[in-house]
């Protein structure tokens, strides 16, 4: 396949380096560059230097496929961008963390198939040369509309290029699931700047096992049933797998960049306001980012 991926961050670099062992592929990026060139740093320790072709119009509007991994808060621009450019016959894969974008997503491409993702491989870009594979984990695609439901054999390409992958007929499940996680782990790893697993002291379950029990409450409403010490099992597990990882919302805190907390618990606490349901931990962790991001910004 002739495959765009739209953003050149860890997540993008990630798919396109893993997708291009069987498929050509360019990347679409802010900044009108020809080429991105890095280093990829492999689990097993090797490094390849790889290069691929950036923003070429042409081979945009020929791609059978396009993978948005910019951040929540990028999408509707980034798209508005590409809809004049694009087939409206082209499926679209849209990558980020969060929830949130759907509505506007399919309001701006009403026509194409599109696709929803999720997943738990970690990587991170320890310089602006260099993109670190630091971890496998699963992800899961789905289709938001009728013309994306029949492209399950897509699963197949993404799972060549980086296992596990599999096809969810409902991908607001596993979109739910990986939202909880991220509303568990990403504020209070921003808040006291630490890695993931410091989350697993004595001092953290309380607070952890609270933000899940709220998450539970809003997703059952939504129409996915769980309960707060299920997905708090889920939470943990994840802690233990990233114990190493700084979390992206972390990074951004220190890097002092946007956050997607509007996708993460922001999105939470406005399906909880939908249905009446107090989330009032999350709503107090939502507030104390929000704060954060104010203040750097401000400077
Ligand atoms: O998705 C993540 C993130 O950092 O955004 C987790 C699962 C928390 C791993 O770090």
């Amino acid at each position: 396949m002739n495959i765009t991926v739209v953003g050149a961050g860890a997540v993008g670099r990630l798919w396109g380096s893993q997708l291009s062992r069987h498929h050509k592929i360019q990347f679409w990026t802010r900044q009108p560059v020809d080429n991105i060139r890095f280093s990829f740093n492999t689990l097993d320790g090797i490094t390849h230097p790889l290069a691929f072709v950036a923003n070429d119009a042409m081979q945009l509007a020929s791609s059978d496929l396009i993978i948005v991994t910019v951040k929540a808060f990028q999408v509707e621009t980034a798209l508005g961008q590409l809809k004049a450019k694009i087939p409206t016959s082209t499926p679209v894969v849209i990558m980020h963390n969060g929830m949130g974008t759907h509505k506007r997503v399919e309001a701006l491409l009403p026509e194409n198939p599109i696709i929803y993702a999720t997943t738990a491989q970690a990587a991170y870009r320890p310089d602006e040369d260099t993109l670190a594979h630091t971890g496998i984990g699963q992800t899961w695609l789905g289709g938001l509309n009728l013309r994306a439901k029949k492209l399950s054999d897509l699963a197949g390409h993404f799972e060549l290029a980086l296992a596990p992958t599999q096809w969810h007929p409902d991908i607001f499940q596993p979109l739910w699931t990986k939202l909880a996680i991220n509303c568990a782990i990403n504020p209070l790893t921003a808040i006291h700047q630490c890695r993931n697993g410091e989350l697993a002291q004595a001092g953290y379950q309380t607070q952890l096992a609270t933000i899940c029990d709220e998450v539970a409450m809003v997703m059952s409403a939504e129409g996915y049933p769980t309960s707060g010490p299920l997905l708090k099992q889920q939470v943990d597990k994840v802690i233990l797998a990233t114990a190493s990882n700084f979390s992206s919302m972390n990074q951004d805190v220190c890097q002092q960049r946007a956050t997607e907390i509007d996708y993460i618990t922001g999105y939470l606490v406005e399906r909880a306001k939908a249905h009446g349901i107090e989330v009032a931990e999350n709503l107090r962790l939502w507030q104390q980012i929000k704060q954060l991001e104010q203040q750097y910004h401000d400077r």
